[in-house]
């Protein structure tokens, strides 16, 4: 039987997310079966927090959980859930050694069952970003970042393991609980995007070899934010404003980062968290937010920026460390670093 072209695999109607990854194991640049006990693990997580999301508005599941997280935001009963689960489902799975989350003020080592625990890799998560939408029935996601542990294997793993540079991520992605539930990831090797039929609990291949447009007609902002941006974040959204080209652009925003990126990354846009007067380095959080979209971003053939620079090669200082985020279709990217370069 000859062997089918990656392209020709893709072609494959109702191609299984289970089928996918072992059709493409051998572009995980680790062992084989370490791929899918990830993929695998975040795959039933989301199914269980799809059920719990799609039900939020039905049982008292809402509302703050009474306490705050690291972030000083109230958590939302669906984050804390989101946050177990995820934590549960990898934790079971001999293959992770460590999880930090946006939930948890510190990272969690996961000790395996022998001593000389071997496992390789750490999964950074955002469980439920965006989880203030939950309650208007807006669409929120689960981001999620994997690095292979840097400390030698059968030590105890350690901070340096978590605070490593974008660029070394083996695989990142996201699911977005929207109209219908995506999970959509790379390992490196292109973006592919999965859809829940709920009915069966299987996702299937629905949007292969996602791409950003180069460019695009919509920006994305938080605008109530404007007068605490920088002057050059000011004149790039007031050029997408202007009279002329391709613009006025149109203004989108959900204020769910998940689903403003997969928005734009279908239809060309570009999402900005700036700095401001109010938050000197934005909001969103470089290792469980920027990194794994960034990550996404480059391999969809867009591009992510702290609005001077390439997001995937900051050297992370702290867990939670927060950085201005510029991501979607490069031209749009470039062009508002254009502008930030010349207050730089
Ligand atoms: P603001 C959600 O809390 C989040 O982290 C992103 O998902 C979203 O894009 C952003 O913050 C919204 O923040 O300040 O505009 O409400």
């Amino acid at each position: 039987m000859g062997t089918n072209t990656s392209q020709e695999r893709m072609q494959k109607k109702n191609k299984t997310l289970g089928e996918f990854i072992i059709e493409n194991q051998t572009e995980f640049q680790y062992s084989t079966g370490e791929l899918s006990k990830l993929i695998n693990a975040i795959r039933l997580a989301a199914k269980v927090v799809n059920h719990e999301v799609n039900k939020a508005g039905l049982v008292d599941i809402l509302g703050a959980a009474g306490e705050t997280n690291i972030q000083g935001e109230n958590q939302q009963k669906l984050d804390v859930l989101a946050n177990e689960k995820f934590k549960q489902t990898l934790q079971n799975r001999e293959i992770v050694c460590g999880i930090a989350s946006e939930e948890e003020d510190e990272f969690i080592p996961i000790n395996s069952q022998d001593e000389q625990h071997q496992n390789k890799y750490v999964v950074l998560i955002d469980p439920l970003d965006g989880s203030s939408n939950i309650d208007v029935n807006v669409s929120v996601g689960t981001i999620f970042s994997i690095y292979r542990r840097i400390t030698p294997i059968g030590s105890p793993v350690t901070l340096a393991d978590f605070l490593q540079p974008g660029v070394n991520q083996v695989a990142a992605g996201y699911i977005i609980y929207g109209t219908s539930t995506m999970l959509v990831y790379t390992t490196g090797h292109g973006v592919n995007g999965f859809t829940l039929n709920p009915a069966i609990g299987t996702f299937y291949l629905s949007h292969p070899n996602m791409q950003f447009p180069d460019t695009g007609t919509i920006y994305s902002v938080n605008e109530g934010n404007y007068i605490h941006f920088p002057q050059g974040v000011k004149d790039y959204i007031k050029y997408c404003q202007m009279e002329e080209e391709d613009r006025p652009y149109t203004s989108r925003y959900i204020g769910s980062l998940v689903s403003d990126f997969h928005r734009n990354m279908i239809k060309g846009g570009i999402y900005m968290y700036p700095k401001s007067s109010k938050a000197s380095n934005g909001k969103l959080r470089l290792l469980y937010e920027c990194n794994p979209i960034a990550f996404l971003a480059e391999q969809a053939g867009g591009k992510a920026s702290d609005g001077y620079g390439r997001i995937l090669e900051i050297q992370p200082g702290e867990l939670h460390q927060r950085v201005p985020f510029f991501c979607g279709s490069r031209k749009m990217v470039e062009k508002a670093e254009s502008f930030m370069a010349r207050y730089a």
